[in-house]
């Protein structure tokens, strides 16, 4: 098991704001490699078929190409994922951060191209996902390429995970991605070097903006909660769109009967 050293006030930060900042998850060496890997994803030669999608369907200008790419559970086309550096360190933090019971439940890589200029809308992931009787979650969010402003890093609303979950709709396309209603007054942006990432709760309020820029915005993203609820979710046929990305619901709705 990977050794970490959170503080007791990243901890506490973490709880009470609902994300935190952890740089350097990754070295400069394994940043190379694990962009190497994206590339062959974005680049199809690594086809991932149905678990490829537009999450800005509806949300962007363009029709001819993604206005977001959203590739879901990479580490199931590339195994070697699960016990390289980056999950082995993320799933230990996560422990640290929500408990030892944490295991990861899904992975996903979320690419904004350049001058794709389409947001990620304001969101809890909780609207996403079952209504799951034990609510720890930490979605940690690598940034691959430096992520600013201009080019799509994450913003968060302190202290949202510790309030209600705000009312979800499509944002765009029924079945893309969902929103609420919220604001960047409202929020803090965290720009983060590459190879450095955030974790968030899966209440916490978060968006982007678009990518203005000319580069790729290459997020890797880990998902991690207790053992228990994966199998919940699992014996309930959830698996985050592992055989079809394309199939996003008002999930907390249709599953809270
Ligand atoms: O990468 C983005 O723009 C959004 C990511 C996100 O919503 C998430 O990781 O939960």
């Amino acid at each position: 098991m990977e050794k970490t050293c959170l503080s007791a006030q990243q901890i506490a930060f973490f709880n009470d704001n609902g994300y935190l900042t952890v740089e350097n998850i990754i070295t400069p060496d394994e940043i190379e490699q694990y962009k190497a890997i994206y590339n062959d994803f974005l680049s199809e030669k690594i086809k991932t078929g149905g678990n490829r999608s537009d999450l800005g369907d509806g949300l962007g200008k363009s029709q001819a190409k993604e206005n977001i790419t959203q590739i879901m559970w990479p580490s199931d086309f590339v195994k070697e994922l699960l016990t390289m550096p980056y999950h082995r360190r993320a799933l230990a933090i996560s422990r640290e951060l929500i408990g030892a019971d944490a295991e990861m439940d899904f992975d996903m890589l979320i690419n904004k191209a350049p001058y794709s200029n389409t947001i990620t809308p304001w969101h809890q992931d909780e609207a996403y996902w079952l209504n799951l009787p034990d609510k720890r979650a930490a979605s940690c969010w690598l940034a691959l390429d430096e992520a600013t402003v201009d080019n799509g890093c994450m913003w968060f609303v302190p202290g949202s995970n510790l309030k209600e979950v705000r009312p979800h709709r499509f944002a765009g396309k029924e079945g893309g991605a969902l929103t609420c209603d919220a604001s960047e007054e409202e929020g803090t942006y965290v720009e983060l070097k590459r190879g450095s990432c955030t974790f968030h709760q899966g209440r916490t309020l978060h968006y982007s903006r678009g990518n203005s820029t000319g580069t790729d915005r290459r997020a890797f993203i880990l998902n991690f909660r207790p053992a228990e609820m994966i199998r919940y979710e699992r014996e309930r046929g959830f698996d985050h769109g592992r055989n079809n990305a394309g199939d996003r619901r008002l999930t907390n709705e249709d599953f809270k009967r």
